[in-house]
């Protein structure tokens, strides 16, 4: 899709049938959606089985479940969401390679499907461990190349330095940035800062008009980007 919006689908008080309208109005308007534990706690294994009617190979469908475990349950989580076509996880990066991220990323590999790692987040209780650990984590970036990374738009220098880093040691990784609206920075701050996608919640699902917030951001994207807009 020709833009840069993940849409995170965390609203819990719409039935299912709210986000499959939501996804046939807006697929040709955004690049992908995120799905987390909210979404599984409230509508199922079975929720995940309706959405999957709607998987196409022209998005990201992520599965946002930030994992931290030992391989082999992260392998089970993801397992059955990987068998009816989800084909995006994001996982913790803090957890390490050997026993945890190295084996994730081959079943993924092996199923087709791309790891996403968090690098920092977007809360300010990110500085307080996650982001004294970067240095560490973006070893563990460097050594397992993930095919993306998550990086926060509220601190933007955050994005400037791990895409630096990206940069300096020659890893395509692609960057993927909330804290857009809800959290307060706006819309194109991390497109600018070098991010290629911004994760936006709240700002579209709580809006009375979805598709016009997603129309002005995908505006705003493309004046930074012009039209390079993949
Ligand atoms: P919102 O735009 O409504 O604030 O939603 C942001 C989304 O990005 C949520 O799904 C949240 O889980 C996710 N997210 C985040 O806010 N900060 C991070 O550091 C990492 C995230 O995945």
């Amino acid at each position: 899709m020709n833009s840069r919006i993940i849409v995170a689908l965390d609203i819990t008080n719409k039935p299912l049938n709210w986000f499959i309208d939501f996804i046939n109005t807006t697929k040709k308007l955004v690049a992908g959606y995120k799905f987390g534990l909210p979404f599984l706690i409230r509508y199922g294994l079975e929720g995940f089985k309706e959405i999957s009617k709607l998987i196409d190979n022209k998005h990201y469908w992520i599965i946002d479940f930030k994992l931290a475990d030992i391989a082999p349950i992260m392998i089970n989580t993801v397992d059955q969401l990987v068998k009816i076509g989800y084909n995006t996880y994001i996982a913790h990066a803090f957890i390490g390679l050997e026993g945890g991220l190295l084996k994730l990323k081959e079943f993924l590999s092996k199923h087709n499907s791309k790891l996403l790692l968090v690098a920092s987040m977007s809360h300010k209780g990110s500085l307080d461990i996650i982001d004294k650990c970067l240095p560490h984590i973006l070893e563990a970036i460097k050594k397992l190349k993930p095919w993306g990374l998550v990086a926060p738009a509220t601190r933007p220098e955050r994005i400037v330095e791990i895409k630096n880093f990206l940069l300096e040691n020659n890893i395509p990784a692609k960057i993927f940035s909330p804290g857009i609206g809800a959290q307060g920075a706006a819309p194109g701050t991390a497109i600018r800062f070098g991010a290629d996608y911004e994760i936006i919640g709240r700002m579209i699902t709580l809006s009375n008009n979805p598709v016009k917030i997603i129309e002005e951001t995908n505006k705003i994207h493309k004046d930074i980007v012009g039209e390079d807009h993949r």
